[in-house]
């Protein structure tokens, strides 16, 4: 095998950046390159090593005769195609992978003897692989949806996966029910509609049932569920883990990502028409921000307990529909992951990488989560199906970094070519190698929790506070994101067909919010419901009453970290921003703006009515990135408008650069204009709402900035860009949706 490493190129899509950047090579991905072949310059041969004459001519009996059954050349050709799919993910179907490295800012011995958690000088590679949950591979990015966030880290002692998604809770609190969950989301079993969407009935049904998911659901319904970039979203274990240090004292954890762009969504009517405009839009930025260099980067932060604070809470730390508010425990950034090398081959990789909560190393252990516990079967059963047998930690993608050596055999594919008689242990012929491994040497042990229990199918009481949290995260929005959680409801359960299933989730909303629920009401022309629904988990002879919901007193009613109103706004690294221009535009301002955007890492198009060049007043050529039939404001963070007469009559009557304009006001982007540019706005259903000056407070209030294009108008477009939406904007409930 060659183990040419083919440099990156670019796809035949337009990329963010036309310059490629540098992608590094770690431990992982030099592994990797023993397996990675590249065609540039080969001869074409049969998988058999036969150099192939005619590869496009199927052998027949004269040119106009059958088709032999001796070519053995097509037979090979159709065979391997006729097998080249394998079964999609039961769930996470659709997703996006890229490796990267993992850099640990102080050693945490105190807490774990993890060595990839000790060792700062240590650069761990690491594959990422992100994912939207209900829908099939081909679905579209931007569903509303819990994204996955998987991390794999190959470790001195092996994979460690950190199998998170960007929302802390989950919708139930035991693995058992996780059939029925899924069941009840993906398209409804007679006509397989609708994809990649939870707005039906079987999955509000289920969920009107299931109080326990309400946390999650106030979660789903926010704009978490539509985030604005992969890059741009956090990640969290979910589940409280457990972390031993090298004396064997264990704390409990649990895991956090934090994106240094901030946390950024997008408009639900914008999700919608990206949907259309580019189904791949997560994954075509993922791609494009490593390519161009602009590598996503994410701290690992640990919110660590003392095990003797287990019961300090008023929630249960086995609880997965429980967050540990940030305000309670300080999330510690420990570490930073930098995504920073797309994949060779996304089937090979990507759909090949095989993540498991259970892969841990020493140092780092289980709790008795329900969930989590559940999930250690599912995981390798899964992969048995989807890649076809016991050998899958073979697959490059899948191998540790470390040599493996067991007295495993056999089986479908096995690649690796043991040596020797025996496969058994204890032997004496081999001098019982492999051997075991002692504790003190990195041998895993598990952590000794001392259990004193009788067998019951149950669920602790503890558990059975279920609304308290999901109050706490709607009180902490901000007042639109309170909106987008209305909206999202009345959306949802509007389009869910029978009224009951409307009604009983009123039942449920009016436990989180009553404001809430009366306001989804209204949206669904339905009145508060007397009685509240049912709880699913009782068993067939258990007493309802026994399994109520209770309502806990939380210590903490609003967690501003809870809000994306609070995150970082103070990049506008890798943000899009369209340039709209015309024959006869003013050069020198889109040249100056321009550069300014471009050197706070921002990603800059200009967009005109045709493709090629446009010819400037100044008679310069301008090239044009996109023209306005395949260019659309939803796959842009912004927009500034070219001055120049010409130019400016021309996307005046330009019903796209209007519709353009429309469209950007109305998802709240920033709007930038050149003084003479204000005839397009005039266009624009907004002319009425612009504001009545442009000091820097209107600006940064309204997102809207029209001036003469110097060095202030630059910096104040780039604060407001930085502000990322102006949702304010919405208020007054005047946006079309
Ligand atoms: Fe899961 C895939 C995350 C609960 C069973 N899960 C999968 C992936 C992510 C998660 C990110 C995609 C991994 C990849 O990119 O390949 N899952 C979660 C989180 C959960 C969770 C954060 C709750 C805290 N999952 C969960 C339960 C079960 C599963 C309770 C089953 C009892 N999950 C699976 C699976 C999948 C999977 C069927 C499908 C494909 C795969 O594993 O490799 O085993």
């Amino acid at each position: 095998m060659s183990n040419k490493k083919p440099s990156p190129k670019m796809g035949t899509e337009p990329a963010i950046d036309k310059k490629l950047a540098p992608q590094p090579e770690n431990d992982k991905t030099t592994q990797l390159a023993a397996h990675t072949l590249d065609a540039a310059g080969e001869q074409m041969r049969t998988n058999t090593g036969l150099f192939i004459n005619d590869d496009q001519n199927s052998l027949k009996a004269g040119d106009r005769g059958p088709t032999l059954l001796e070519d053995f050349i097509l037979r090979e050709k159709i065979t391997h195609f006729d097998h080249e799919r394998i079964p999609e993910r039961v769930v996470h179907a659709r997703g996006s992978g890229a490796h990267g490295v993992f850099k640990l800012y102080d050693s945490l011995s105190p807490v774990t003897k993890a060595a990839f958690l000790n060792e700062v000088e240590r650069e761990t590679p690491v594959f990422v692989r992100f994912s939207t949950v209900a829908g099939s591979r081909g679905s579209t990015d931007l569903a509303r949806d819990v994204r996955g966030f998987a991390v794999r880290f190959y470790t001195p002692e092996g994979n460690f996966d950190l199998v998170g998604n960007n929302m802390p809770v989950f919708f139930i609190q035991d693995a058992i029910k996780f059939p029925d969950l899924v069941h009840a989301v993906k398209p409804e079993p007679d006509n397989e509609i609708p994809q990649a969407a939870s707005a039906h009935d079987t999955f509000w049904d289920f969920i009107s049932l299931t109080p326990e998911s309400a946390h999650m659901i106030m979660w789903a319904m926010s704009d978490r569920a539509i985030p604005r970039s992969y890059r741009m979203m956090e990640g969290f274990g979910v589940h409280t883990f457990r972390l031993i240090n090298a004396e064997g004292k264990a704390s409990f954890v649990k895991f956090h990502w934090k994106p240094l762009l901030g946390v950024h969504a997008v408009a639900w009517d914008e999700a919608q028409n990206i949907s259309g405009k580019d189904p791949d839009f997560h994954r075509r930025d993922l791609w494009d921000a490593i390519e161009s260099g602009a590598f996503p980067e994410y701290e690992l932060g640990l919110q660590i307990i003392p095990e003797e604070d287990e019961f300090k809470f008023e929630f249960d730390l086995l609880d997965p529909t429980k967050i540990v508010p940030e305000e309670l425990v300080p999330v510690q950034r420990v570490g930073k992951l930098t995504l920073n090398r797309n994949p060779d081959n996304f089937f090979a990789e990507t759909e090949q990488v095989a993540f498991h909560l259970g892969h841990i190393v020493p140092g780092i252990d289980f709790t008795n989560d329900p969930l989590l516990q559940g999930r250690l079967f599912s995981y390798t059963d899964t992969q048995l199906t989807r890649l076809g047998g016991p050998n899958f930690q073979e697959i490059p993608i899948n191998r540790p970094i470390v040599p493996v050596h067991n007295n495993q055999r056999d089986g479908f594919m096995r690649q690796i070519i043991n040596k020797g008689k025996t496969s058994y242990g204890p032997n004496g012929i081999a001098a019982n190698d492999p051997q075991q491994v002692k504790e003190a040497d990195g041998g895993f042990v598990s952590y000794q929790e001392r259990i004193e229990a009788r067998k019951i199918r149950a669920r602790s009481k503890s558990f059975f506070d279920h609304f308290s949290q999901a109050r706490l995260f709607f009180n902490s929005q901000s007042d639109p994101e309170k909106n987008h959680i209305v909206d999202a409801l009345t959306f949802e359960l509007g389009k869910v067909k029978l009224v009951e299933i409307r009604e009983r989730m009123l039942g449920v909303l009016v436990q989180i919010d009553k404001g809430l629920a009366t306001q989804v009401a209204y949206g669904l022309g339905l009145h508060l419901p007397e009685t509240l629904p049912a709880n699913g988990h009782v068993p067939a002879d258990g007493n309802p009453e026994d399994f109520a919901s209770i309502q806990v007193e939380g210590s903490i009613t609003v967690s501003p970290a809870l809000s994306m109103a609070n995150t970082v706004k103070d990049t506008i690294k890798s943000r899009k921003i369209a340039i709209l221009a015309a024959d006869g535009a003013d050069s020198a301002s889109i040249n100056q703006i321009k550069a300014a955007l471009e050197a706070e890492g921002a990603v800059v198009e200009v967009i005109a009515p045709k493709l090629g060049f446009i010819t400037a007043a100044d008679d310069t050529q301008i090239e044009v990135d996109q023209s306005f039939l395949t260019a659309a404001s939803v796959l842009f963070d912004s927009v500034y408008v070219a001055g120049g007469m010409n130019a400016v009559a021309t996307l005046e009557a330009e019903a796209n650069a209007v519709h353009f304009l429309n469209e950007a006001f109305k998802h709240c982007k920033p709007i930038a204009a050149h003084e003479d540019a204000m005839q397009v706005l005039d266009a624009t259903y907004f002319s009425k709402k612009l504001p009545p000056d442009f000091t820097e407070d209107t600006v940064l209030s309204e997102g809207i900035l029209v001036g003469k294009t110097d060095k202030n108008f630059a910096e104040l477009f780039i604060k407001m860009i930085a502000q990322h939406r102006f949702w304010e904007r919405e208020k007054p409930r005047l946006i079309p949706a």
